[in-house]
């Protein structure tokens, strides 16, 4: 080999050490050109965590939290008389115009709540520094399921974990078609079943509403089952033969609000405070434009607390409803039928009012009638009447 050749191989070797260099440089750190979208190490390892951190989230989820704020996550929106908000809500996560940092400090209060409860409503405290069952690790991942760009997958998962939590073994299933009257349904194997308690239907994937049905009787000899039908705030649809039929949702606990007087709130946090206004409620007139305000967990009209509303049968009043609180709230007429969740109610637009932001409602009835107005997610706090006058 002459001379010459020896350099030419050199420099062709340095430039495929350079050009390994450089690739090894786009591998760890990640680019952007020529259509392709490569990530980077680092980046991937961070995607990664934080996808275990939202499933372990959903786990943690399942566990513990569900019996309150509802197995996808939904609360009082998956169904009447859960007392724990929604926390599967597109606005606690980025993507849409939620900012990163929004999400940022709904991650920061959500941790405090979860590791402190919040005084005054049934919502306990997790840490165990608090007496509680969870660490600070788990309480992240808690809050990671919220708030993360990866929340939707991790809500499935909760999903999942609920679902294979509550089927039955071996599993049960209706072995005939039931329309939303029928007070009996046919399953494949009704054994093991106990008077009093619960079933539910549906609910097998994020998107699915689900019923909930308590056992009446059961015959095991062929299977049928006797059931009071859409309890515990869900509604009756039909449901199909071959629907999957799981054990009832955990109950929530009715008690105790946390930090009631004479007891010591975790985090060094004030006592509960009565908010409901003492004495009677006042009545206000109201006519066309008006403006009522909500706060945790209070109707304002005026600096009256949850008063009677007064409307003339026939008149239209336009409600703005301002969310001036943190908690979620809404407005619900119960309409002339005196019953919430019928065709008969008025609701806010939307229906799920967060912290700062606000709702409208038109009300307009042609004739007189007196029903309970709420708010969905407090009803025992955020509650008053409403009478038509004739
Ligand atoms: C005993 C019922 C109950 C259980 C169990 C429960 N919560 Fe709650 N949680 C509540 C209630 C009630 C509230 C709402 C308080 C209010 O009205 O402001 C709440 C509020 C919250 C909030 C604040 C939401 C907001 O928009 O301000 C977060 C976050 C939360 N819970 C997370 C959890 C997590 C995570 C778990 C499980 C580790 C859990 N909760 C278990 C009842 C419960
Ligand atoms: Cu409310």
């Amino acid at each position: 080999m002459n001379t010459d050749k020896q350099v030419n191989m050199m420099i062709g070797l340095m430039f495929v050490g350079l050009f390994g260099t450089f690739l090894y440089f786009l591998f760890d750190n990640g680019f952007n050109a020529f259509g392709i979208d490569f990530e980077g190490r680092e980046a991937a390892a961070t995607v990664r965590q934080e996808k275990t951190n939202v499933e372990r989230g959903a786990v943690l989820y399942s566990l513990n939290c569900r019996s309150c704020h509802g197995i996808m996550g939904q609360g009082a929106l998956e169904r009447a008389g859960l007392p724990g908000l929604p926390l599967n809500v597109e606005s606690f996560r980025p993507g849409g115009d939620v900012s990163e940092a929004s999400v940022a400090m709904t991650a920061d209060r959500f941790n405090g709540t979860i590791t402190c409860g919040r005084v005054g409503t049934l919502m306990p405290q997790w840490s165990n520094e608090e007496d509680g069952a969870l660490n600070e690790f788990q309480i992240e991942q808690l809050v990671t399921l919220i708030t993360s760009e990866f929340a939707e997958e991790g809500w499935e998962h909760a999903v999942e974990e609920a679902n294979h939590a509550d089927e039955f073994a071996p599993r049960k299933h209706l072995a005939a078609a039931v329309g939303p009257d029928g007070t009996t349904i046919e399953l494949n194997d009704a054994s093991g079943l106990t008077l009093g308690d619960t079933l539910r239907i549906g609910g097998d994937t994020i998107d699915g509403a689900y019923e909930v049905l308590v056992i009446v009787s059961v015959n095991e000899s062929t299977g049928s089952v006797e059931v009071e039908r859409g309890t515990n705030g869900s509604s009756a649809p039909s449901h199909e033969a071959g629907a999957e039929v799981y054990r009832g949702p955990i109950v929530p606990p009715d008690g105790p609000v946390l930090g009631l007087p004479g007891t010591t709130p975790p985090c060094g946090q004030k006592n509960a405070q009565p908010i409901a206004p003492p004495g009677p409620a006042v009545t206000i007139a109201v006519t066309g434009d008006v403006e009522f305000t909500m706060g945790d967990n209070f109707f304002d009209l005026d600096g009256s607390l949850n008063p009677t509303l007064e409307i003339a049968a026939g008149d239209t009043v336009n409600f703005t409803v301002p969310n001036n609180g943190i908690a979620i709230h809404n407005l619900r007429f119960a309409g002339p039928d005196g019953e919430y969740n019928t065709d008969d109610d008025d609701v806010s637009d939307p229906a799920v009012i967060i912290g700062g932001a606000q709702g409208t409602m038109e009300f307009t009835l042609p004739e007189a009638a007196t029903f309970p107005y709420q708010c969905d997610f407090h009803p025992l706090e955020m509650l008053g009447e409403v009478t038509v006058t004739g």
